[in-house]
């Protein structure tokens, strides 16, 4: 291959702009809301970021929940993501109604028949990590209502995460990112801010989860809480086996979005299975593992129960919990293997 045609066929260095228009493009039929609703996205990923930044200045100017010194109210920075993402996503009249992590119930949007997508969202997960400068991220989905002749109702957001259109995250980290996919046709494609031109520019084109890894990712400080099963695997991943790869090294954020797209890039497994206190687990199905499944599953990964894929749950509730366990399709069967009495 030349050096020219290389070039041609990557797209790696254009700005998510470009990217969601030409995804337009490609379907002649689109009357532009979805891309509408990406682009706010981008912008709320930007606003974000821009507050994420300055964080760290929280005990120059105030702490977050006192007031700073000009005796203003400092608000909470999951507070700060939750109000930007619902004005970026009211502005356009594309949006019928969100459900959030940070809000009880459904906030309606738009009640015009023509808002045909509801988006869920975890504004800023991990958000206990603000405070010792830890990577924290933004996880949404976007879902196209069946009926939209009325105005939304928390029965639009009920659906099985296989029926998102689109998914995906945004890591403040070292650098911010967006990790974005429609679905396994289009693949799943990271986008990387350059804070110095205000733009995010494609740099992880068609992301692929290695088919093993070589990391595992658990709270080990609940080892006395697991079941049988889990306790076996946890054994089993740490034995020494050159053949199968193992010990696998451990990584633990405790930030949902920096350990998932670790695991995403490198390989591995993540787990938060169901335990003896929390007999659904801790994260959250609908803003937190629906939208990584949709992801992963995206760019060839796994991602379950332990024992049920995560996109076939049909949820009741909004805050529903469930185990998730994300990675290499080999790291995940065999995580499988051993639920099922390995
Ligand atoms: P916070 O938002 O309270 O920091 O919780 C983060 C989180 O929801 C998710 O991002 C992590 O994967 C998980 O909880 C960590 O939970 P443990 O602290 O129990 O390991």
């Amino acid at each position: 291959m030349t050096s020219e045609t290389s070039r041609e066929s990557s797209r790696v260095g254009i700005t998510l702009e470009t990217y969601i228009l030409e995804g337009m493009m490609g379907h002649p039929a689109a009357t532009g809301a979805f891309t509408s609703l990406l682009n706010q996205v981008a912008l709320a990923a930007k606003l974000i970021t821009s507050k994420v930044r300055r964080a760290g200045l929280a005990n120059v100017l105030g702490y977050t929940g006192q007031t700073n010194v000009q005796g203003e109210e400092v608000q909470k920075l999951d507070e700060v993501a939750n109000e930007t993402l619902i004005q970026a996503l009211g502005r356009r009249g594309h949006c019928a109604a969100i459900a959030s992590e940070e809000m009880e119930e459904v906030v309606l949007l738009h009640k015009d028949p023509r808002a045909r997508y509801v988006m869920v969202f975890d504004p800023l997960d991990g958000s206990s990590n603000i405070d010792v400068n830890i990577s924290i991220g933004t996880i949404f989905g976007i879902l196209r209502r069946h009926d939209h002749s009325g105005p939304a109702t928390e029965r639009d957001f009920l659906l099985p995460g296989k029926e998102l259109l689109a998914a995906g995250y945004i890591l403040y980290g070292s650098s911010t990112m967006v990790v974005l996919t429609t679905g396994a046709q289009s693949g799943v494609h990271g986008f990387t801010y350059d804070p110095t031109v205000g733009e995010f520019f494609l740099s992880h084109e068609n992301i692929r989860i290695p088919d093993k890894g070589k990391t595992y990712s658990i709270n080990e400080g609940n080892y006395p809480l697991w079941t049988e099963p889990v306790r076996r695997w946890n054994a089993w991943i740490k034995e020494d086996d050159k053949t199968t790869g193992r010990p696998y090294g451990q990584r633990y954020v405790g930030s949902l979005v920096a350990d998932a797209h670790r695991t995403l890039l490198k390989g591995g497994i993540f787990a938060y299975p169901a335990d003896t206190k929390s007999h659904d687990g801790k994260l959250r199905l609908l803003y937190e593992a629906n939208p990584f499944a949709f992801v992963f599953e995206a760019a060839g990964g796994k991602a379950t129960t332990g024992t049920d894929r995560i996109l076939d749950i049909v949820p009741t509730r909004l805050h529903q919990r469930t185990p998730l366990v994300l990675g290499s399709p080999r790291d995940v069967d065999i995580f499988e293997e051993f639920m099922r009495g390995r």
